[in-house]
């Protein structure tokens, strides 16, 4: 980890990056929609603001890509561009920037056959996996390191965890150890190997617990359960003073013991052949924002890149923009707003979902109608559903994409280990998707997927052929 550094080329074009943006006076920065995309675009533009240069920041959806309009000094495009038909409207001189880790539609030189100024950077050009190495958010930061600003490293390593990049071996791995050591020389964060439950600065211990969904334990979605393990493990609940204890609050010790029991119970409920990833499910590396207080969502950042994904899931993206940028008293006060009603927005679809009975078994996979359900949440409800069902097969959820478009956003989450058993949904939906005239894409254990209105039966059929004989169900 310590002599690793950026392949040279794409140093060189960081530098380029550089002296594009300081020749610019009027910069527009267009970034993505999601917590990774939202980290690029406040990196951006701290960066930008540092510099004292005027700019606009946008968050787009990637079908909106198109249409828009080259008419500042400078286009920069983060954690997206590389896909997209993005200098469509580029004139002689316009200059644009990208700054993208999703797979590239142009080739490495396409610069020298346009004749404006075109850069972009992106790790795919190098050999450099794009979807656990580096994010766009960490693109960004190279960027704002070219510039001398390490202390914005801690935002790299945020938007990492929130584009799920070390969902594969727990931990952040290729270029993002570079941002990791920058952030925890600087002072700005600590990583732990920790145990592997969700909310650990702010959800009680049990309720973390409770919520565990890779495999269906006795104490999934029963918190009683839960705290009949702590009391059986001798770890107490509660505070001296009354409050609950967080997975935070735990000694080493008990953290340890938690762990065997939870590898215990798992080994008894998974087949075979699934045993050697268990300790992979329950511990992994975590991240704490020293800056940021105790007990807040802030301090943990898979907790974080949460709220940023309610932000985004909810168009608040100036809230979040606000947040990252360092804004820590009215956005702050915007974001508990948001996160309460997106929480109940889950809540009342897991409601709908698990009271109505909808979830629909296949041989190899699950599915809900979850018309109704708004299409940003539908992969969230998704994955909380899960634990309602089978976890040894997917779960699908379908919704209408919106009031006016009622074609479907269809949306899977599974375990875990059907990922570290090698099954790469995300490549399966883009592939029927794509054959029903659709077209999806995404993360091994996320993914989701558009197809037309009257596809959903077929797109069900063959996904579940697709999965003969890969499951053990
Ligand atoms: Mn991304």
């Amino acid at each position: 980890m310590d002599n690793m550094s950026l392949p040279a080329g794409m140093q060189e074009k960081y530098e380029e990056a550089k002296r594009l943006i300081l020749e610019s006076d009027s910069i527009q920065v267009y970034s993505h929609i999601d917590c990774d995309g939202m980290c690029a675009g406040a990196i951006i533009s701290t960066v930008l603001d540092r510099l004292g240069k005027k700019h606009d920041l946008d968050f787009v959806n990637l079908d909106k890509l198109e249409d828009l309009s080259i008419d500042h000094d400078l286009t920069i495009f983060s954690d997206l561009g590389s896909g997209q038909p993005v200098d469509k409207n580029a004139g002689k001189d316009s200059k644009i920037l990208i700054l993208d880790h999703h797979p590239p539609l142009r080739s490495i030189d396409y610069n020298d056959s346009v004749d404006y100024t075109y850069l972009e950077v992106n790790p795919m050009f190098y050999g450099i996996d794009g979807s656990d190495n580096v994010s766009g958010g960490g693109l960004s930061y190279f960027l704002a390191r070219t510039f001398g600003y390490k202390d914005l490293s801690w935002i790299g390593v945020l938007s990492a965890v929130g584009d799920m990049q070390n969902s594969k071996t727990g931990k952040l791995v290729g270029l993002n150890r570079i941002i990791l050591k920058d952030s925890v020389d600087s002072g700005y964060v600590k990583c732990n190997s920790d145990l592997c439950l969700y909310g650990r600065e702010t959800r009680p211990l049990f309720v973390a617990m409770a919520y565990f969904s890779d495999v269906n334990l006795p104490i999934t979605n029963n918190r009683n359960e839960a705290i009949a393990v702590l009391d059986e493990l001798g770890i107490p609940h509660k505070t001296d003073d009354g409050r609950q204890r967080t997975l935070c609050d735990l000694s080493n010790m008990e953290k340890g013991e938690l762990f065997s029991e939870l590898v215990r119970m798992m080994s008894k409920v998974v087949p075979e052949r699934y045993v050697k990833y268990i300790p992979k499910l329950v511990s992994a590396d975590s991240y704490d924002f020293l800056y940021e207080d105790n007990h807040t969502f802030l301090r943990d950042a898979s907790e974080f890149s949460t709220a940023m994904n309610a932000c985004g899931r909810n168009q608040e993206y100036g809230v979040a923009c606000e947040i990252l940028k360092g804004n820590r008293s009215d956005a702050l006060d915007a974001l508990e707003v948001v996160s309460k009603t997106h929480k109940m927005n889950l809540r009342q679809s897991i409601e709908k979902v698990t009271k109505e009975n909808k979830i629909v078994e296949m041989e190899n996979l699950q599915y809900f109608n979850g018309s109704g359900i708004k299409s940003e949440i539908v992969g969230t409800v998704a994955g909380m559903i899960l634990s309602y069902g089978n976890w040894r097969k997917p779960m699908i959820g379908f919704t209408q994409i919106s009031k006016d478009n009622q074609d479907w956003k269809v949306s899977l989450r599974c375990s875990r280990l059907l990922a570290y058993d090698g099954i790469h949904f995300g490549n399966i939906i883009r592939e029927v998707s794509q054959s029903l005239g659709g077209n999806g894409g995404g993360h091994s254990v996320a993914c989701g997927a558009y197809i037309p209105y009257d596809k959903k039966d077929e797109f069900l059929n063959l996904f579940n052929q697709k999965l003969e004989g890969k499951l053990d169900v």
